[in-house]
């Protein structure tokens, strides 16, 4: 009997601080901007920025804006396994013109183009695996010319 009190009043204390953390939709939060450039208007194979931070918990509405004049990938397999992705949305001379749902792998961005993921960090680390492995016509990848980047999740 009196371990059932116990578990009772135990149930009633926890209850609403269960309740405190199930509660809210962590993908309808006002999200934080982060815009990166795939390239440069001048050919430059990089990421501008390439380092990026990001906090678990938050929406982050990932820019990825391509300046130059060659297509570009952003791809990081660890951070597409470290986000719960809300949507893609894919914009053409500044309209919205594709929404895309569900797992996220990469990103493939035109000249000109921009894609916008909005996405919910779950889990922690720090990676190097940010790259764009578009590869012009029998030359080096444009990772091997420097267009990677490293990412990191607190
Ligand atoms: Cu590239």
């Amino acid at each position: 009997m009196r371990t059932a009190v116990a578990a009772i009043i135990c149930f009633v204390i926890a209850s609403p601080l269960i309740a405190a953390y199930a509660a809210g939709d962590l993908t309808r939060q006002k999200p934080i901007e982060v815009v990166v450039e795939l390239g440069t208007k001048d050919g430059e194979m990089r990421f501008v920025p390439d380092q990026l931070e990001f906090e678990t918990g938050k929406l982050y509405k990932l820019v990825l804006v391509n300046p130059s004049p060659h297509k570009h990938y952003f791809t990081s397999p660890t951070l597409a396994s470290k986000v719960f992705t809300r949507k893609v949305d894919v914009r053409y001379d500044g309209k919205r013109i594709a929404e895309i749902r569900g797992n996220i792998a990469e990103i493939e961005v035109f000249p000109g183009g921009q894609s916008e993921w909005w996405f919910v960090p779950v889990s922690t680390g720090t990676f190097s695996d940010l790259h764009c492995h578009v590869k012009e016509d029998g030359g080096p990848s444009h990772q091997d010319m420097g267009m990677v980047g490293t990412i990191r999740i607190r």
